[in-house]
């Protein structure tokens, strides 16, 4: 992707416009990619603001020496620092308050945009991304996606994880998508929009499916899990739903503690991801009973042909999981070997390409005039 005029991105960081500031609506994150970086109604500018009051080109961002510089074109409703409508030129420093017409917004430096290694190559592509994810929160630009979880025994379709994409240039995979939120600070912001509109994509399957949703880390860290939860709930008060977290993220007990009554309050499941993966947390699988174990896919591929010692380990774990009333699920399972040999360690659930990609969510045609 090339973006025209010179880049202000520096090195290792990147200024944006965060705003707007008086409003409800969502703050968005707009990056200064280019300069001249030109604000108005008009719709081919780089910053397009569809508000009465902005002239259709109402004022600039340039640089210099490594400051953003801000002017008014002659607007009719003038442009403002801190309060201040300005004349001529004025410089910008972090945490200003800009001003166009009435929408405000809120100067920063969002530092550690760039890795290194990337610096010069990839510092537009980088912006981009960033524009990108602006457009993707501001519009919820996400086409959730839904992989079917069946039982092994009868291959019966019980339940869908949703898993998260975009038609977004550099934003089409959920890699993409959180290595910019993680920028941004953003990633709770994103899973919790995720969850929201995999929930939303899901209706139009019948019967309304029961979803396995997922979490991410500094969700617990940030203790922000359960009010979303309580919104989901009232949003869709029927639907089934189970919660994936990642055993790795379990570092508060107190929290998690709070997490299992929620889940418990709001009859929504609890699943550990990815278990096996790395620390395999056996105290947790009674202090915070799970309903369900996923079993990382690590431990599934080739299980067929791996050596008696791993698959007696394996079947032990399945056995233990089993014994205390989990439910264990077989995560990545791609070949019939693979589902046989699980199937026959006693796992329960199963998920992976042999069942079922990962595929958008459409209506039937017998339920399409619903
Ligand atoms: O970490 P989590 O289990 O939420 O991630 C599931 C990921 O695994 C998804 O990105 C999905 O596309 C991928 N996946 C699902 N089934 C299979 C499979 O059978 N094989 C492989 N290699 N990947 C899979
Ligand atoms: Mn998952």
């Amino acid at each position: 992707m090339t973006v025209t005029g010179a880049s202000v991105a520096s090195a290792n960081a990147l200024w944006f416009l965060m705003g707007p500031m008086d409003t409800k609506e969502t703050v968005r994150h707009l990056p200064v990619y280019k300069v001249p970086f030109v604000i108005g109604r008009r719709e081919d500018l780089p910053l397009s603001l569809p508000c009465k009051t902005v002239s259709s080109v109402h004022a600039e961002i340039t640089e210099s020496g490594g400051t953003l510089v801000l002017r008014d074109l002659g607007s009719t409703n003038g442009t403002y620092v801190n309060g201040r409508r300005i004349n001529g030129s004025v410089t910008l420093g972090e945490n200003d308050l800009v001003q166009f017409a009435e929408c405000a917004f809120r100067v920063c430096l969002q530092a550690g945009v760039h890795n290194t290694e990337t610096v010069c190559t990839n510092v537009c592509d980088g912006a981009m991304a960033m524009v990108q994810f602006d457009k993707l929160m501001a519009e919820r630009a996400v086409t959730p996606f839904f992989q079917p979880i069946v039982s092994m025994l009868t291959r019966e379709v019980l339940c869908y994880e949703v898993l998260a994409r975009s038609r977004l240039f550099g934003l089409k995979t959920p890699k993409e998508m959180f290595h910019v939120a993680e920028q941004l600070g953003l990633e709770a912001e994103l899973t919790v929009m995720l969850r929201w509109e995999g929930v939303q994509a899901s209706r139009v399957l019948q019967p309304i499916p029961h979803l396995f949703l997922n979490t991410h880390p500094c969700e617990l860290a940030k203790r922000e899990l359960i009010p979303s939860l309580q919104a989901l709930r009232k949003h869709a008060p029927d639907q089934r739903m189970t919660l994936e977290i990642h055993e790795a993220a379990i570092t508060d007990p107190a929290y998690m503690t709070e997490i299992r009554t929620a889940l418990t309050n709001l009859n929504m499941g609890l699943a550990y991801d990815d278990f096996g993966a790395g620390q395999s947390r056996l105290n947790e699988l009674t202090e915070y009973r799970p309903d369900c174990v996923k079993f990382d896919m690590s431990l599934i591929r080739g299980i067929d042909a791996a050596s008696p010692q791993r698959q007696q380990l394996l079947a032990s774990l399945v056995q233990m999981v089993h014994n205390v009333g989990i439910v264990s699920l077989a995560e990545g399972v791609e070949t019939e070997a693979e589902s046989q040999t699980c199937l026959e360690m006693g796992f329960e659930l199963g998920q992976g390409f042999l069942y079922g990609r990962p595929l958008p969510a459409t209506a039937p045609e017998a339920d399409s005039q619903r």
